[in-house]
Formats: structure tokens, sequence, C-alpha cells
């Protein structure tokens, strides 16, 4: 009985830490921080699936765990022209990139070179040319490089995102932002109860 009970629990245990997915839930918001949609899970995300619209904009809450593992790209992930865009937890640019350079491709990657520091994100995903801007409507991206990678962008100064300014150019449709280095922005309750009792099981066996 005991047996079958730690067999359990290691079943339920192993199909939660599996669960690294996040699937957009109705459409996420673009209006500044408190518009984002929040990833909510346990362990490691390594996916988002959403759809956007003509002219749209999604941006989800994530946290960044190991800064130099990061990266977050929709190559392989949409068959539109996206662009990705990584926003501070005060709303303020940290870096962008509209096209990957190594591929050639019209889908977009977000580098490690532009992250310096683990902790709350915000990461934005549109089709080109629909751009972050701050309360007088001015974009927060220039075509300024970091100093690694020539596709990552700089933010212009210290303004903060509001909303995006739609653009249609670059089409809409399904994708896929695929994550290394995050995790989930907020842990899920009960995914963290049932490793917890695991947790419980584990001690009493020691016992
Ligand atoms: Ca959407
Ligand atoms: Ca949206
Ligand atoms: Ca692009």
């Amino acid at each position: 009985m005991r047996t079958l009970t730690v067999a359990t629990i290691l079943v339920v245990a192993g199909a939660a830490s599996a669960q690294s997915l996040f699937d957009e839930v109705g459409d996420a918001g673009q209006a500044g921080p408190g518009d984002a949609q929040q990833t909510d899970g346990v362990g490691e995300l390594t996916q988002i699936n959403g759809f956007l619209d003509i002219g749209d904009a999604d941006v989800y809450a994530i946290r960044i765990v190991d800064e130099a593992a990061f990266s977050a790209t929709t190559v392989g992930g949409a068959g539109f022209d996206t662009q990705l865009f990584l926003l501070n937890a005060d709303g303020s640019g940290q870096v962008e990139n509209d096209d990957e350079f190594d591929t050639f491709s019209l889908q977009s990657i977000i580098r490690s070179d532009g992250v310096f520091d683990t902790g709350l994100y915000y990461l934005g995903v549109s089709s080109f040319d629909t751009d972050p801007v701050d309360i007088d409507g001015n974009r927060l991206f220039g075509f300024d490089t970091w100093p690694g990678a020539g596709d990552q962008r700089s933010p212009i100064g210290v303004n903060l995102w509001v909303d995006f300014a739609s653009d249609p150019s670059g089409g809409g449709g399904d994708y896929s932002i695929f994550l290394t280095g995050a995790e989930f922005a907020v842990p899920t309750p009960g995914t963290m109860a049932i490793l917890g009792i695991a947790g419980i099981a584990a001690t009493r066996r020691r016992r």
C-alpha cells in the first residue's frame, strides 16, 4: 500500500514538473505592466503559445532565472514577421529584436547579450512594425545595437512602456515563443501543494 501511494505521488509530481508550456488565456494585453498576462506554472518555462491578430501585441510576465543562459525566440515558431521585446519590471525597455540575423529569419530572437540580471520581466511579441511606446507615443527602441550580436536593439532612453503603436504590415497568426533560462512569473498554488505533499511523503519515508 505504501509503495502504491509513493508511486502515485511520483507520477503526479512528474506530470507537474513536465508542465513547462504556457498557453495564452484569451488575449494577452499590451497596455503597460498591469495589462501583461501572468504566466503561471511551476519550474522552467520553455514555451509560450498564443495568437496575434493583425496589428496586435501580446505581453507576458516571465521570470529570468539565468541571465547568461537566457533566450527567447519565435524562429521556427511563427509564419509571419514577428518582433520580440524584453521590458523591465518598471516598464522601461531592455532589449528588442525584429529579425534574427544568423538564418536571415523574419522571426525574432532575444539573446543573453542584452540581459544582465535575473528577475521579473515583460516579454512582448508583435508583428512588424507594432512597437511599444511611452505616454507621449514615442517608441522605446531605436536602431542602435548592443555590443554583442548585431541584431539586438537597445532602448533609446529611459521612457516607460504604456502601450503599443499598431502597424498592420507584418500580419498575424499563431505563434510559439521558445525560451531558455526562464521560469513562470507566478508559481501555481495547486502544483506547489502537490510538490509539498510529495515532500512530506519523502520526509516520512526517511523515518
Ligand atoms: Ca493574442
Ligand atoms: Ca494582445
Ligand atoms: Ca521580424
